[in-house]
């Protein structure tokens, strides 16, 4: 396998003017011809024509007509050109039921689908499958399916065939295939000038039920992007198809967005509120890249986040106006330190613009995307709106149709604020979360903030310089009132100081305001302080995190041995429940504990190494005071959680059924389940059915219902995926590894299918005390399903891997059971390069 350096980029020797594809399908042998003009790249730095393609078998090919034999090898074809403008004809050969990758052209429960990016085009036909290589495409296909789909506009259609023209030129990474018996709910939306666009979302016949909330999430999109940015749809149809089988959740192809039916179907009685949620987000995220990824595109993958990034912070502004900003803002830090700090902060950590890769499907990572979009939101905090909303019109106005970098993106900035931004540049270039140690001073009246900054080394990249790093920063006074409102002080020392004066006491600091940066900030602060900024305030955000490191501080205090501020955060949590003013998601939020994961990686930085039954045991008695010390508030705050109105999955209604959930987690501690399963009886929802589920794995008294809950869902895939799911997520730490090895053995399970797996190996990584089983279990029998996986489907496999990322972290035994589980990877006869790279970075 051969690593891909950003500093190779030389640009295309050919252009595509044109695309005319003709599939002939057939599920183990479909006819691709392709007929492509080609253009010399007057900046090209060479002549040679090379065409990637893989697992194609070549029929025929011509040039301007005339019969050409091309020299071919694994990774495509050259073949001797002329130095003119000409037309390439190729014919080829490909397998759609044999491919299991799920990359390519493939199929799913009898429906032809595809997923093209990053590199799977090439396995399509011989094309330049770059991304700087754009095109317009026609597609003709002729099958027998019903429904036959492709980008853009439907051109002409007849028995056994139907034709699409796409007029925008694309990267071949956004074509798209669909074919299949299919049914379609049909809207329709009116753009800003006035346009109608034809709205279709396809699902296999008996899926149709489940494609109101989707459709309603679009065209709030729509909607949305018109409103805030002035971005409007440019096809005369818009669609989207719900695949069962699909390695991650959602793919933007030009004009037919292909979803991971986890990612679109939704309905009350099989979706959670938080998979609603999930699904508004991801329709409005492959939505918005139609402007953040298709008609402005990256010129390589080294410039993935340009569009990932981009695209991620505008689908939680997204989530922010549709729902709750302050909470949803919560939740995404919550994923950012669960995926992003995790992997920063190991031996998986990267740059946000990585400089080199070996397998590009390695790097659609937590650091690309989510990272990516933190970066993009301190960029709007230093420039501020009205500026952002400048620059971001001049960058779709000057880049509209090319293919990118993100350093045209900051020069966008550069020219529209003057501001010089090459030290803002070293967040896409310097990995590894960076730490900021803050104290203070009070003296005559000024406050004085000092904070010093410093970025760990990460693997080959050490000696990092000062970030420019925006920290906002509101003062409070003791009694609760706030002197000096939110400030954004640049950060861009080693060390330095900020001075607030004419100050009559010595406030209290809100630091890091909305979590204005992705760093790990610490200043020595008491209990009393916390519980005092828990209570009083004014940004959300800090209020939340102030309950955050309490609770941290006193689990990181039990596993060690310490006495802990127990007693603070107890009441502190007492009040906030009591609080009449607060919103219920909000006290939902603040009733859950930080992750097992979160408290190793906590203890680890302490200097400590972390022992996940220690870990798990504390989580466990702190529930257990917690519900001990609240039980009189329960019961009354739980019956006011209770909703009349019919289901809806909005912000308000799931606020109080997380609560009430969060409440029926603690009064399980108290009454051994005995109220979860009455919960449990009579939900009507998956939410509250899931929820009350969980409860009574916990209690162990679940059997009946996990067998009930089988036998009602057994034709839901989706469903079942969370029958799987919870058992091995809830399971005390000492069965979850033989919970995991026998649904793995369960009849249902089935290793294909990418949602089932992560069922099943996602969910056991997710159970960190029983994954780090100190007989080593938890490893032998990931490492063993990784490396089965591997030859079906290697991009999934090599994800997988991640469970092991935190390794570095654990005793010595386990470090050693670790290692040899993934050298036994390592070892697997024809090992994929996806987890070839994977293991070897995590190893290091
Ligand atoms: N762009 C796709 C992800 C493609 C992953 C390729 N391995 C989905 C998204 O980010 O919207
Ligand atoms: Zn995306």
């Amino acid at each position: 396998p051969q690593t891909i350096f950003l500093a190779d980029y030389t640009p295309p020797a050919y252009l595509v003017e044109d695309v005319h594809l003709t599939f002939r399908l057939a599920p183990s042998a479909t006819r691709v011809i392709s007929r492509i003009r080609f253009v010399p790249n007057p900046d090209a730095k060479s002549r040679d024509f090379f065409l990637h393609g893989q697992e194609l078998t070549l029929i025929r090919a011509t040039i301007d007509g005339a019969e050409v034999t091309p020299e071919i090898t694994e990774a495509g074809l050259t073949c001797a050109v002329p130095d003119a403008p000409f037309t390439w004809e190729a014919e080829v050969e490909i397998d759609p039921a044999g491919n299991t990758a799920l990359e390519g052209l493939y199929m799913s429960n009898g429906m032809y689908c595809t997923q093209c990016e990053a590199e799977g085009f090439r396995k399509i036909t011989y094309y330049p499958d770059r991304p700087d290589v754009m095109a317009p495409f026609t597609v003709r296909i002729e099958g027998d399916a019903p429904v036959m789909l492709s980008n853009g506009n439907p051109t002409g259609e007849g028995r056994g065939w139907a034709e699409w023209t796409d007029p925008w030129p694309k990267p071949a990474y956004l074509f798209a295939l669909v074919a299949g018996d299919l049914v379609a709910r049909e809207d329709s939306f009116v753009t800003m000038s006035g346009k109608e666009v034809a709205l279709r979302l396809w699902t296999r016949r008996g899926d149709e039920g489940k494609t109101a909330f989707g459709m309603e999430a679009l065209k709030k999109s729509m909607r949305w992007d018109e409103e805030v940015y002035g971005r409007e749809y440019d096809l005369d149809i818009f669609q989207i198809v719900a695949v069962s089988d699909f390695n991650m959740g959602a793919m933007e192809n030009k004009g037919l967005n292909i979803f991971n039916t986890s990612a679109v179907l939704a309905s009350p009685e099989t979706s959670t509120d938080a998979n609603f949620e999930r699904i508004e987000a991801i329709i409005a995220h492959e939505y918005f890249h139609n402007w953040t990824g298709n008609r402005i595109t990256c010129r390589d993958w080294f410039q993935l986040s340009l569009k990932e990034g981009l695209t991620v912070f505008r689908d939680q502004q997204f989530t922010a106006d549709m729902r709750s900003a302050a909470v949803s803002r919560i939740e995404d830090v919550m994923a950012l330190r669960g995926r992003q700090f995790r992997e920063d902060n190991g031996p998986l950590a990267h740059q946000v613009q990585p400089d080199s890769f070996v397998e590009i499907n390695n790097f659609y990572t937590a650091t690309v995307y989510e990272k990516g979009a933190e970066v993009i939101r301190m960029l709007k905090a230093l420039v501020g709106d009205d500026d952002w909303r400048r620059a971001l019109d001049l960058y779709f106005d000057r880049h509209d149709g090319q293919a990118c970098t993100i350093d045209d993106w900051l020069k966008v900035f550069e020219d529209t604020t003057g501001r010089d931004l090459s030290q803002f540049r070293l967040w896409y270039k310097q990995a590894g979360t960076p730490r900021l140690t803050v104290t203070d001073d009070f003296a005559e009246g000024t406050y004085t903030l000092t904070i010093k900054q410093q970025t760990p080394d990460t693997p080959g990249q050490t000696d990092k310089k000062p970030m420019l790093i925006p920290v906002a920063v509101g003062l409070l006074n003791p009694n609760g009132d706030e002197v000096v409102p939110t400030r954004v002080l640049e950060v861009t020392e080693a060390e330095q100081s900020f001075a607030f004066e004419g100050l009559a006491a010595k406030p209290i600091p809100s630091l890091l305001r909305g979590f204005s940066a992705p760093v790990i900030l610490t200043r020595d602060t008491s209990a009393e302080e916390r519980a005092f900024l828990l209570a009083h305030d004014t940004d959300p955000f800090n209020r939340w995190e102030a309950g955050r490191a309490l609770a941290k501080d006193v689990l990181t205090a039990k596993v060690t041995g310490r006495d802990g501020p127990e007693r603070p955060y107890l009441d502190a949590l007492a009040a906030l429940l009591r609080d009449e003013g607060a919103d219920p998601a909000f006290k939902a939020l603040a009733l859950r504990q930080p992750g097992e994961d979160d408290i190793a990686q906590t203890l680890f930085d302490a200097g400590h190494s972390p022992d996940p039954d220690r870990i798990h045991d504390a989580a466990e008695t702190l529930k257990q005071q917690a519900a001990e010390h609240l039980q009189d508030i329960i019961p009354r705050l739980a019956a006011e959680m209770t909703i009349d109105a019919p289901y809806a999955p909005d912000a308000e209604q799931s606020g109080k059924r997380a609560l009430r959930l969060g409440l029926l987690d603690l009064t399980t501690r108290l009454d051994g389940g005995a109220e979860a399963e009455a919960v449990h009886a009579v939900a009507d929802n998956m939410t509250l059915s899931l929820g009350s589920l969980g409860c009574l794995i916990e209690a162990g008294r679940a059997e009946a219902a996990l067998a009930a809950f089988h036998a009602r869902w057994q034709d839901d895939a989706l469903v079942l995926d969370k029958w799987f799911t919870t058992q091995i997520v809830h399971a005390a730490p000492g069965d979850a590894v033989s919970i995991a090895e026998r649904l793995s053995r369960h009849p249902d399970f089935n290793m294909k299918n990418p949602n089932r797996f992560r069922a099943v190996f996602g969910a056991l990584a997710m159970n960190p005390a029983g994954f780090h089983a100190a007989d080593g279990s938890g490893y032998r029998l990931m490492a063993e399903w990784i490396a089965r996986l591997d030859p079906v489907n290697p991009q999934i496999a090599a994800r997988m891997t991640t469970a092991f990322e935190t390794w570095r972290r654990y005793d010595g035994d386990r470090k050693q059971m670790i290692r040899g589980a993934l050298e036994g990877i390592a070892r697997t006869p024809g090992l994929s390069s996806d987890s070839g790279e994977m293991v070897a970075r995590i190893l290091g």
